[in-house]
């Protein structure tokens, strides 16, 4: 469920049990007052229980708040009270969540809500009706009522919450391909590098901008895959849900070949790992970047490769930033195509 970074963890996953607040009873009271003998009845409702709602917010970073506290319930209504007092209506809860996250009911696995936008928010649970007092009951041929009822349930259930990142680019390599190195340097966000294998344990979301044209591309740096992440070797196929969402696939391949790698025989393990996962994975616009073109190796690397490779190529170097204009401007032209395409769809 997690992975280590420094001293934070990282919860993309958890399980959770939340439930609606039960509506309050009605009561059964009647009127009581000095010369009143029969005072009628007086019996005010119950108060609805709370809701529960799921609110995306992008201040949250991911689900540790509900590794730690997995259950939560709205408030109960308070019950009707004498003199038609009704009860109050039970405090909703709202509870913070990624936004990008997905909301599954355990017993069904169906997808019962998804917020994908800052703000974005789903009535999850509707707490229980009140109970009617028994003021409610009284009519011309029944004046002292004896009915009242009792508030209902709330809903309930036990639920799996699943953060998806929302990034219009998906960022995907072995590790060590300096896929973060990129990341650093072409948006504004700061991942971890280092020379070792597995630096980056979470998804990290960076923006990429072009002020020239007002555009703005989102770009997620994704954990190294290694063969067999669809079979959850590795850091496993956890992450590759977070690529789901892409419009876009950048694949970026170290052409140097460290550690007798195979360029073209990553690109290839990679490209399968996407498929074994979910075929339509490997529907999306794919672009392939090759690095460290700095490297001895890689010139000659890369003539091989650009035989095989039928994706769009392009060779660059996080030492010497070396191609990143053609990069970026390719990815630009990648995302809006892809958004043009969703728009037009949508109408
Ligand atoms: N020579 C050279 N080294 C690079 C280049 N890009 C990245 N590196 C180095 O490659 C190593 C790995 O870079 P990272 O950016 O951490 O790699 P990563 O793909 O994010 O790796 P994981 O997080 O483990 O998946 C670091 O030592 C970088 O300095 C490049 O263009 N040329
Ligand atoms: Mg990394």
């Amino acid at each position: 469920m997690s992975g280590r970074q420094w001293c934070c963890v990282f919860y993309d996953e958890v399980k959770v049990s939340f439930s609606a607040g039960k509506g309050g009873d009605g009561c059964f009271s009647f009127r009581r007052a000095k010369y009143e003998p029969k005072g009628g009845p007086d019996g005010g409702n119950g108060g609805r229980g709370g809701d529960v709602h799921i609110i995306a917010d992008e201040n949250v970073a991911d689900l540790t708040a509900y590794y730690f506290k997995p259950g939560w319930k709205a408030r109960n209504g308070e019950p009707g009270r004498g003199a038609n007092q009704y009860g109050a209506k039970g405090a909703d809860i709202e509870l913070k969540v990624p936004v990008g996250t997905v909301v599954i009911d355990r017993e069904t696995e169906a997808v019962v809500a998804e917020v994908t936008e800052h703000g974005e928010q789903v009535l999850l649970l509707e707490g229980g009706e009140g109970g009617k007092g028994n003021t409610v009951f009284k009519s011309s041929t029944n004046q002292a009522p004896r009915e009242y009822t009792l508030g209902n349930a709330g809903g309930a259930g036990d639920y799996r919450l699943v953060v998806k990142t929302i990034a219009d680019v998906g960022l995907i390599g072995f590790p060590n391909a300096g896929k973060s190195t990129l990341l650093n340097m072409i948006t504004n966000a700061h991942p971890k590098t280092g020379a070792y294998p597995f630096t980056t344990l979470f998804p990290t979301v960076g923006v990429l901008d072009f002020p020239e044209e007002y555009e703005r591309v989102t770009v997620a740096d994704i954990p190294g895959l290694v063969e067999g992440a669809s079979d959850n070797r590795g850091l496993g196929h956890r992450f590759l849900k977070h690529v789901e969402r892409c419009k876009v696939l950048l694949i970026m391949v170290d052409m140097q070949g460290t550690d007798d790698r195979e360029p073209i025989g990553d690109l290839r393990v990679l490209q399968n790992e996407l498929k074994l996962y979910k075929a339509a994975l490997s529907r999306k616009p794919l672009l392939v970047a090759a690095n460290k073109m700095d490297e001895p190796d890689a010139p000659k690397n890369l003539k091989l490769f650009e035989k095989k490779c039928k994706h769009p190529l392009y060779p660059i170097s996080c030492v010497s930033d070396e191609g990143f204009d053609a990069l970026k401007a390719a990815l630009l032209e990648a995302v809006l195509k892809v958004r043009a395409e969703e728009s037009s769809g949508a109408e």
